[in-house]
């Protein structure tokens, strides 16, 4: 990890300024009747997990470019994990992909992480490749296969995931298929959605009391013509037909282009059945990049929801929060605090709406302040907030600049034997 010291120095250079900009953006809030203390509560309280499959640098189908200093193994991927974690507070739980992540002894890694400070989240299943030694094929499907034997295969590949996750004190799996076809005529639309029910009843039947089953949709990829489960209709009709502890996980690059994907969030909201996210931004398709990268106001308008939500439902209302992204590009450490910068500041300017207001110009149906009420909020820097939010969790001022000054990278890269390290490919 980074000692402690740097960061207390970093923030240390950078503390007058800080505060300077944090009164500075007190006095405006108040003004406009904000009570500034309540909402740094709520944004100290955010927290996201991390993927275990984003630490290292992700690849498409055409290539794939490693850093030095990359995490070789899932030890040195909580390494890692811990550094973002350090540097900026909130991100306390990591979701590991089984098998890409798989730890040999579960309990022992609990203990590894724990030492770090950290927790797992969410588990993920993998049944959209092979794995050596595995009795039958995934080509066509996993748990809508048209063979029984290759359905009760991954049937049994979730149970598995479930008992992994126990031992790693996870109390919840996301499931994503990409079972789907390719042609029409391939498979029949009706009954592959029939069989991926059926498949989930038996899952679900091996839930442990206290966990939640998470359906994540996506239109297409790498099914081209129907995905079984495509979008949030489907997900919705078969969290609904397994029972309460089955919800919906929105990835915010699983719709197709123009989706108002705040929309989908509201909808699944009264239903009761908002289980969590997948966060990252795109431009077309599940380009798995920075959540905040592309769109931030949709970023906004999303947390926008979760926060109306959450004053209306309380406590009760507690969708999980992770993040999926793939880092072809950039430092995986620094795309991640990146990311939960943006993440956290996204919801600091939806703690800004003014609810009050924005209900009552939508009663007059007076359009311009309704929206002004929104775009106000949106165009408030709020970085003071969330640096101070940063700074309340011991994390940096600056995680960026603060993690550029630690070196950490550097060290890694002359320790660290990550060139011949090739992790799985990330979707
Ligand atoms: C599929 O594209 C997905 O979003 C699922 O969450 C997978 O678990 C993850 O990406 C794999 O990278
Ligand atoms: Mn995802």
């Amino acid at each position: 990890m980074i000692d402690p010291e740097v960061i207390r120095k970093s923030n240390q250079a950078r503390l007058e300024e800080h505060q300077s900009d944090l009164s500075g953006l007190k006095r405006q809030l108040r003004r406009a009747g904000h009570n500034v203390d309540a909402v740094l509560d709520e944004l100290a309280a955010f927290d996201v997990a991390l993927p275990s499959w984003a630490l290292g640098t992700g690849g498409t189908r055409f290539g794939r470019f490693p850093g030095p200093g990359e995490p070789a193994n899932i030890g040195e991927k909580l390494e890692d994990a811990a550094v973002v974690h350090q540097l900026t507070g909130s991100t306390p739980r990591i979701s590991l992909h089984i098998p890409w992540d798989e730890p040999d002894d579960p309990a022992q890694l609990r203990h590894q992480a724990a030492e770090f400070g950290l927790s797992f989240d969410a588990v993920n299943s993998n049944t959209f490749q092979d794995q050596p030694g595995q009795q039958h094929s995934y080509k066509f499907g996993s748990l809508c296969h048209s063979d029984a034997q290759v359905r009760r295969q991954a049937i049994r590949h979730h149970e598995h995931v479930i008992r992994v996750g126990q031992e790693l004190g996870s109390t919840a799996i996301t499931v994503w298929l990409a079972d789907g076809s390719n042609f029409p005529g391939q498979s029949s639309l009706r009954k592959s959605f029939d069989r991926t029910l059926a498949s989930l009843h038996d899952v679900y039947a091996q839930l442990p009391a206290d966990w939640q089953l998470l359906i994540e949709h996506k239109p297409f990829e790498p099914a081209f013509y129907a995905t079984v489960v495509q979008d949030w209709g489907s997900s919705l009709m078969l969290a609904q037909a397994l029972g309460p502890r089955a919800s919906c996980l929105v990835d915010l690059g699983h719709h197709l282009p123009n989706t108002n994907v705040e929309q989908v969030v509201a909808r699944l909201i009264t239903a009761g059945r908002l289980g969590g996210f997948h966060f990252n931004d795109s431009s077309y398709g599940d380009d798995d990049l920075t959540a905040g990268s592309i769109r931030p106001y949709q970023l906004f308008l999303i947390f926008n929801e979760l926060v109306d939500a959450r004053r209306e439902f309380g406590t009760r209302f507690r969708p999980v929060c992770m993040i999926d992204q793939s880092h072809n590009l950039k430092d995986p450490i620094e795309a991640l605090v990146m990311t939960v910068d943006n993440l956290q500041q996204a919801y600091a300017n939806a703690l800004l709406v003014d609810r009050p207001a924005l209900e009552h110009y939508q009663t007059d149906n007076d359009v311009i302040m309704a929206e002004h009420q929104l775009q106000r909020a949106f165009q408030t820097d709020v970085r003071p907030l969330v640096r101070e939010a940063r700074r309340r969790k011991s994390g940096a001022l600056h995680p960026l600049a603060t993690f550029r000054e630690a070196g950490y990278r550097q060290s890694a890269a002359s320790t660290r034997r990550s060139a011949s390290y090739l992790p799985p490919q990330s979707l």
